[in-house]
């Protein structure tokens, strides 16, 4: 056993290059929280815990690889079920900042999320069927699709937020649903296709993560910067 990278372990080394982008990513977030007005340092502040709640499950992920050579599959959900809310909450920030927004969209967001997350889990881990808890948790992935392009959370980006908010809006969304994709077809490959090679799917995640977690904190960083700097008085 050893816990260092051996080279040619390319997915030990993708789990540590994207360890250091976050760290990173959570340094610059939390540094640009100070120049944007002050209704969007929340939103700020939730995309440098997401950063730095991944960076610190990746020192552990890249462990468990370098170490065994098997797919961390725990720290993988703990890091999910801590980042995934916080990110989706971001749709409700975001179009905080702006305007109004009902309740509603926050606690359907977040419940969403958690079916997703649980029902992924305890197929994942045996505690239910494999594929009734892939479905189960695909319907609350939709769920979450649907408020963001059909439901409330889409209304009110689409009626009342500024066009600056509406480009990121519409990014996070697309993120939500393309970026997002990658999970369930893993899940997929791996237990109910036959068996997917974990360094593969290791790497696919990784990558994925790059996108779903640091391009994610840099659309709403675009949305800040443009709405600090239309109300600036110069
Ligand atoms: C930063 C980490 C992110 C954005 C992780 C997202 C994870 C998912 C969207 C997982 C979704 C799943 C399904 C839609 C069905 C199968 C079970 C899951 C949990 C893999």
């Amino acid at each position: 056993m050893s816990n260092n990278l051996s080279s040619g372990d390319y997915v030990g080394m993708s789990f540590w290059l994207i360890s250091m982008a976050l760290v990173a990513a959570t340094a610059f977030f939390f540094i640009e929280r100070d120049r944007v007005a002050g209704k969007w340092k929340t939103s700020l502040t939730v995309s440098g815990l997401v950063t730095l709640i991944a960076a610190v499950h990746y020192f552990y992920m890249r462990d468990v690889w370098a170490s065994s050579g098997e797919s961390p599959t725990e720290f993988r959900y703990i890091d999910w079920l801590l980042t995934v809310p916080l990110l989706m909450i971001e749709f409700y920030l975001v179009l905080s900042a702006v305007t109004k927004v009902p309740a509603g969209v926050f606690w359907r967001l977040l419940v969403g999320t958690v079916a997703m997350l649980g029902f992924g889990y305890a197929g994942e881990t045996g505690m239910m069927n494999a594929s009734v808890g892939f479905w189960l948790a695909m319907a609350g992935w939709a769920f979450i699709l649907y408020e963001i392009f059909a439901g409330e959370a889409s209304k009110v980006a689409a009626s009342q937020a500024t066009p600056a908010v509406q480009k990121s809006y519409g990014l996070m969304k697309w993120t939500v649903t393309i970026g997002w994709s990658i999970y369930p077809i893993g899940y997929f490959l791996g237990y109910l296709a036959g068996g997917a090679d974990a360094g593969t799917l290791n790497i696919v995640y990784n990558l994925a993560d790059v996108l779903n977690k640091i391009a994610f904190g840099l659309f709403i960083w675009y949305a800040a910067n443009e709405e600090t700097a239309a109300h600036a008085n110069r």
